[in-house]
Formats: structure tokens, C-alpha cells, sequence
């Protein structure tokens, strides 16, 4: 264990809660202090290696250079098979109700207990070092450390999987990241070796839709929804059972960003993302999500037109209603990546009396590889040890040994039963906290099959399109011309698009449109590759059912919160000359409403206003760029109007904007710098609050008194119906 010292806070915020009270003990801070080697001894020089004489070769003898060549020769870990790419951050639960009519979980049912938590957001597909908004599924790891050991809820922003067996998994992560011949693409699904995969699996089709849609470019970690995805098990005191469906609810809302930016801010700052979530939590603006949960009563299993054991399928909301039970706050930032993000280890088998399994295929055997995945990526058994996987609850056991084992056991015994210890540690009766496994009753046959209950793969891939909101549906087009656009082997697009064929005749249409081909005809019963060698293909043909509902509004994201412009960021453009009151008035007003607001100029350091002010510039064109910011102003003044005309990237600035649909409000004295823009001539004729929150476009002789109204534009996030027609140049 590393020596306890002094930490002082570098960070303005740094909340305490039992989890992060507790890692102090692990914590070294260096200020003030004397450098030595790993075995505690003061160093004289570290600038030179010991050598016989000053130009002689280096000494064997140099333990000091040797100890730190060696320990930097190690430094590396496997990363993570999937999920390489994360961010991590710490915070607290708390539940609204007394929940103990479902579950024995304690944290669940004390409304007046914190449980602190360690969340980690990644992307799946790209390693460690690749770009924030790759098109990719993104995880929404949750542990939260209970007075009954860990619990974590290893979930997705998407609420279901591209395969239903586990035994899947590795083909599927196999076809999805880079081909093994050139390791190309990094970070994408928009290659051969995926789509091929995909198409001989149609029980892959809802999960594509999520994939393909808006819901895999977040704006933000702070702004997805997350969920458990399996159906898990309640289970209260009196052991009775319920069907759980577990969902994160985001009080941001739930926003993306367009595809084109999305693929320009891979290349302007590609820990966007990261930095995003980093800068909120030390601004003291702490993300929060409520806790939602779906029960469905143990004899209600077979009611719904799917198996819940299937993790290819929701219950939609209008079903079974999500009830919010508690609010999770992440209100910390950890003090090292590699000490805590790099090297938490959750496991969707890490449960607390009161929650349980269900017998979901996938689920399952995620049951096995997370903790085998630790072993390798960790290094051996002993990573429940490191202090970010340590629960707050002492941990006692007959566990011995292994490598870099910490703990030091006291005592004889290291087996039970024993009589020299008095048998200790004992087991725990229910009562007392013992976990015991759900009674569930299981009379079957050993058998390597699939039920036909879950051979329905379309109709809820079609009640996702259904729902989508039209710009929602165009950008799902788009995404799917450009995924099967960027493969290579044309007979893969074919199949693809009459696997959509499926799912909607009209989408496969229009992407075929795009693609340049004619959507063929393939039976159902030829659709599906994943068929056992000795099976009858009748057994594994997919079914083409109606489903139970037309749409369902929780799954598009037009109707999410759009009531607050806290943390997003908006540009002023400015130049010398600048008019000092339009440009700090309308600042003035974002910033009250917790925006964060940038200044942006042809060069960095001050501008000179109309009024002789210096104004502190944030950033200049060369260093800001469009997709970094969620909405722009123009503020009045002849003279920086004429700069900013004649400055090609603040134009560039403009119609990036205007092309990704973001709010833009100007000073009516900088209308020339407008009139530049391509977007002019689609200025609206008159200014109107309906017009404006329509458009997204404000110009105005007094911004100051129409601050407010560009505030609840930013908050409406963006004004995709300009996108019609949707090819625009910038
Ligand atoms: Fe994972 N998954 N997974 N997964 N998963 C891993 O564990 C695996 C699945 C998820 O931030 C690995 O520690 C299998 C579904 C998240 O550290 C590995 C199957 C869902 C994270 C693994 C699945 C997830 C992982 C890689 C199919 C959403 C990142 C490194 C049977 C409900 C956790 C690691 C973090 C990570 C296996 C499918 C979520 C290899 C075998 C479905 C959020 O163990």
C-alpha cells in the first residue's frame, strides 16, 4: 500500500463520499517532496547514468537508471479487447423510494443512503488512442460500491445487442474491427468484414437501426441514454421475483451531433468527449441521470409478442412504463486515468442480494468472459485489490495468494471448514446479507438450440424507423449509403439491402438509390447464415410479424429535454471594432444561464472594441472550428463586420454552422458579414419568436433584449429541418 499523504486539491470541486474517502489511503502527491527510487531512496542525479568515466560506457551497476528503464519498459497493459477507448468519473446514487416491495437491495431501498459509484463512458470498436465520435455503440458502465458489495450495470446507450447467443460474440467483434490482413479501418463499421457478417445475421436488424441512427454520434457522454439491456431479476425479501429492464435517463436530454461534424471533430479534437465530460464535472456542472427500471411480474413472462430473454428486444415504454426510482450524479473527476479508468474491471456478474439473473443467452456468458477478460488485461486474480475495484465493504475470504497479492492474511487457516479459527469467516444467512441465488425451477433437456420465440427480428427494427422523427429517418438513410457506400465487395451491399428489404421496403429503397442497385428478393428462409450443421433451416428461418405497436416516442430523440443551455458552448465571432455592449450583453446572459462562451478572432490575445475595451480572445479561427460549438452570435460593429466579411473561416465558421443546423444569432449591424455566407439568400424575411425557433436564426437590432430567445434556441439543439434538401455545400 502506498504511503498516506497530504493531498491538496488541485481542482476547484472535489466531492467526498465513502468510495473516494477511502482511496485517499492509495493517493501520493509529489509536491514538496524529494525524488527517490521505488525502494525509498533519496536520488542525486537524474540526469546521468553512471559510466566509467564521462564519456565511458554505462555502468551495469546503475540500479537507479535499471529500476526506472525497467519500470517504464512495463508500464503498457492489454487494453481492452472492446471498449478500449473510455472515460471515467465518480459520483453518487441515490433512490427516491423505499424500493423493498421488488428488491432486498439495500441501496435500493433507503432513500436516505448514498451510494458512491465509478462510471465509465467508451466507445467499443476503436483502441485506446482512437477518436471520440466514431459511429459506434457506446458503454455505460455503472459500479455502484453498496454497503453489500459491488454492483455493476455494464450497460450500452442502446437498449439491445446485434447478437443473441454469446457464443456469437467473438465473430461479431472479429468482423467489426479492423480487417486482420491491413488493420484498416480504425474505429469504424463502415468496412467489408462487418456488413459481410451482418448480413447473414438478421437477428442483428434492431440493433443496426440504433447503429445507424443519430443515437451512435452522441453530443456528449453527459447527453445518452443507458441501459442494462438483458432482462435482470428482482428479487425482494420473500423471494419473489420480478422481470427488471434497467435504463439510465439523462436530465440534459438526449442529443447528438450531425455525422459530418461528427467526422470533423474526429479530426479537430478527438477527445471531445473526454474533454467534455472532464470540463463539465470541474466546472462544478454535474451530469445527472435518473435511475428507470421496468418491472414486469414473474407470471407475466410470456405475455409480450417477444421473449424477454431475448437481448435483441425492448419493452417498448408504451408496454411497460419506466418508473424513475433514483438519481445518479457524477460529481468527481478521478486523480489518475490509468489508476482508475484504465484499470476499473466491471463484471455483469458482480451482484447484491435483490438482484439476480435471467437466462439470456448473451447474458450468460458475459457471466464468464468479464472476469476472464481481467485476468489477462489485469494481469491475474488478485484485481479486486486495486483500490477503484475494492469494495467499501471489508472483503474476507479463504482466497490465498497470487500475483501482487495485498491483502495480508493473519491467522493459520485458509479453508472451511476449520475448527482452529473457529470456522471463520463464516457464511452469511439471508438474513444476514448471504447472497442466494433465485430458486428458479429448470426441467430441461442439454440441448445446443435456439427458441423459436426469438425469431421475430423485424418488426421491432421496423417500430424503431417508424418512430424516428423525419430528419432521424434521413439521417439513418444517409448513414446506411455511406456504411455499405465505403464497402467494397458489391454482392455484400446487395445482401444488405435485402436484409432491410425486411425491415422497411422503403429505406431499403433509398439506400439502394444511393448505392446505385436495385434492392433484390431474398426469402426469409434464405436470410439467415447462423444456421448449426445438422439443423433444419425451417428451425432458424426468421419470422416477418406485424409487432404490437406502430411507434413509440421514446425512441426518437425530437421529443427529448431541450430546456436548458447549461454547459454548451457557443462562439462569438469577433474583430477590432467589435461593438462592446452586443457582444457582452448576449455573453453576459449565456453565461447567467451556465453556457460557457468563447471568443473567437482572427488572431489570439485582445481585440479592441468600438469603445477602446480590450476583450480577452479564447480562441482564433486557426485554433476554434464550427463543430466544436453548439451555437454562434455575431455581435454589432462596422468595423469588425468588415473583418470578419473579408476573413474566409469566420464565413467558414458560418455556414459549417448553419450546414449542422446549430442556432446562429447576429447583431442587424453585422448583416454584411452574413451576406457572405452561402445561407443568405435562406434568411427568413421577418424575425418572429415562431420563425426564429423555427429556423434557428435570429437577427436583431437589439440582442440584448433578445438574449432570451437565443438562449431557447440553443436549448432546442438544432433545427435539423434545414436539412431539406440535405446536400449543402461548407
Ligand atoms: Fe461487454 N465486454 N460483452 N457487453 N462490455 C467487455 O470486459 C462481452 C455486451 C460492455 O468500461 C469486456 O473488461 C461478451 C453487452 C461494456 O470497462 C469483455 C458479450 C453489453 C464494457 C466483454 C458482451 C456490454 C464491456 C472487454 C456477449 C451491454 C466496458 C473488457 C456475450 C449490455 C466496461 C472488459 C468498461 C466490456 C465481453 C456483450 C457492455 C471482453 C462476451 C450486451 C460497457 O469481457
Amino acid at each position: 500500500m502506498a504511503k498516506k499523504t497530504t493531498v491538496k486539491d488541485t481542482s476547484p470541486i472535489k466531492q467526498d463520499n465513502d468510495k473516494t474517502a477511502k482511496l485517499e489511503a492509495f493517493v501520493a502527491d509529489d509536491r514538496g517532496e524529494k525524488l527517490t527510487t521505488n525502494h525509498g531512496v533519496k536520488i542525486n542525479d537524474d540526469q546521468n547514468s553512471l559510466k566509467a568515466g564521462d564519456r565511458g560506457a554505462t555502468l551495469l551497476e546503475d540500479f537507479i537508471l535499471r529500476e526506472k528503464i525497467t519500470h517504464f519498459d512495463h508500464e503498457r497493459i492489454p487494453e481492452r479487447v472492446v471498449h478500449a477507448r473510455g472515460s471515467g468519473a465518480h459520483g453518487v446514487f441515490k433512490v427516491y423510494e423505499d424500493m423493498s416491495d421488488i428488491t432486498r437491495a439495500a441501496f435500493l431501498c433507503d432513500p436516505g443512503q448514498e451510494t458512491p459509484v465509478f462510471v465509465r463512458f467508451s466507445t467499443v470498436a476503436g483502441s485506446r488512442g482512437s477518436t471520440d465520435l466514431a459511429r459506434d455503440v457506446r458503454g455505460f458502465a455503472v459500479k455502484f460500491y453498496t454497503q453489500e458489495g459491488n454492483f455493476d450495470l455494464v450497460g450500452n446507450n442502446m437498449p439491445v445487442f446485434f447478437i443473441q447467443d454469446a457464443v456469437k460474440f467473438p465473430d461479431l467483434v472479429h468482423a467489426v474491427k479492423p480487417e486482420p490482413d491491413n488493420e484498416i479501418p480504425q474505429a469504424a463499421s463502415a468496412h467489408d468484414t462487418f456488413w459481410d457478417f451482418i448480413s447473414f445475421m438478421p437477428e442483428s436488424a434492431h440493433m443496426i437501426m440504433w447503429l445507424m441512427s443519430d443515437r451512435a454520434i452522441p453530443r456528449s457522454y453527459r447527453m445518452m441514454e443507458g441501459f442494462g439491456v438483458h432482462t435482470f431479476r428482482l428479487v425482494n425479501a420473500s423471494g419473489v421475483s420480478s422481470f427488471v429492464k434497467f435504463h439510465w435517463k439523462p436530465l440534459q436530454g438526449v442529443h447528438s451531433v450531425a455525422w459530418d461534424e461528427a467526422q470533423n471533430i474526429s479530426g479537430k479534437d478527438p477527445d471531445f468527449h473526454r474533454r467534455d465530460l472532464w470540463d463539465a464535472i470541474e466546472a462544478g456542472a454535474f451530469p445527472e441521470w435518473e435511475l428507470g427500471v421496468q418491472i414486469v411480474a414473474e407470471e407475466d413472462e410470456f405475455k409480450f409478442g417477444f421473449d424477454l430473454l431475448d437481448p435483441t428486444k425492448i419493452i417498448p415504454e408504451e408496454l411497460v412504463p419506466v418508473q424513475r426510482i433514483g438519481k445518479m450524479t457524477l460529481n468527481r473527476n478521478p486523480d489518475n486515468f490509468f489508476a482508475e479508468t484504465e484499470q476499473v474491471a466491471f463484471h455483469v456478474g458482480h451482484v447484491v442480494p435483490g438482484i439476480d439473473f435471467t437466462n439470456d443467452p448473451l447474458l450468460q456468458g458475459r457471466l464468464f468472459s468479464y472476469t476472464d477478460t481481467q485476468l489477462i488485461r489485469l494481469g491475474g486474480p488478485n484485481f479486486h485489490e486495486i483500490p477503484i475495484n475494492r469494495p467499501v465493504v471489508p472483503i474476507h475470504n479463504n482466497q490465498r495468494d497470487g500475483y501482487m497479492r495485498q491483502t495480508i492474511n493473519r491467522g493459520k487457516t485458509s479453508y472451511g471448514p476449520n475448527g482452529i479459527a473457529t470456522n471463520d469467516p463464516r457464511q452469511a444467512k439471508a438474513a444476514e446479507g448471504g447472497f442466494v441465488s433465485y430458486n428458479e425451477r429448470i426441467d430441461a433437456k442439454k440441448i445446443r438450440a435456439r427458441s423459436r420465440s426469438f425469431f421475430d427480428h423485424f418488426s421491432q427494427a421496423r417500430l424503431f424507423f417508424n418512430s424516428q422523427s423525419e430528419a432521424e429517418k434521413n439521417h439513418l438513410i444517409d448513414a446506411f449509403s455511406f456504411e455499405l457506400g465505403k464497402v467494397k465487395m458489391v454482392d455484400i451491399r446487395t445482401r444488405m439491402l435485402g436484409l432491410l428489404n425486411h425491415v422497411d421496403k422503403g429505406l431499403a429503397a433509398a439506400v439502394a438509390y444511393s448505392l446505385g442497385l436495385h434492392v433484390p428478393t431474398i426469402p426469409l428462409a434464405e436470410l439467415n447464415g447462423s444456421i448449426p450443421a445438422d439443423a433444419d433451416p425451417a428451425d432458424y428461418t426468421p419470422e416477418q410479424k406485424e409487432g404490437e405497436l406502430a411507434k413509440s416516442e421514446a425512441l426518437s430523440m425530437a421529443g427529448t429535454l431541450k430546456d436548458s443551455i447549461a454547459t454548451r458552448k457557443i462562439a462569438i465571432l469577433a474583430a477590432d471594432g467589435v461593438d462592446d455592449q452586443s457582444l457582452s450583453k448576449v455573453k453576459d446572459a449565456l453565461v447567467a444561464q451556465g453556457a460557457i462562451v468563447h471568443i473567437i478572432a482572427p488572431k489570439l490575445g485582445t481585440i479592441l472594441s468600438q469603445e477602446d475595451q480590450q476583450i480577452d480572445v479564447d480562441e482564433s479561427f486557426l485554433t476554434a472550428a464550427s463543430v466544436l460549438y453548439d451555437a454562434v452570435y455575431l455581435p454589432g460593429g462596422i468595423n469588425s463586420s468588415a473583418t470578419l466579411e473579408a476573413e474566409a473561416n469566420a464565413v467558414h465558421f458560418l455556414n459549417e454552422a448553419f450546414k449542422h443546423c446549430k442556432a446562429i444569432a447576429a447583431d442587424a449591424t453585422a448583416i454584411q458579414v452574413l451576406e457572405a455566407t452561402y445561407f443568405y439568400k435562406k434568411l427568413p424575411d421577418e424575425y418572429s419568436q415562431e420563425t426564429v425557433l423555427r429556423e434557428g436564426i435570429l437577427v436583431s437590432d437589439d440582442l440584448s433584449s433578445s438574449a432570451e430567445l437565443f438562449a431557447k434556441m440553443i436549448a432546442l439543439h438544432r433545427f435539423w429541418d434545414r436539412e431539406v434538401p440535405r446536400k449543402i455545400p461548407a
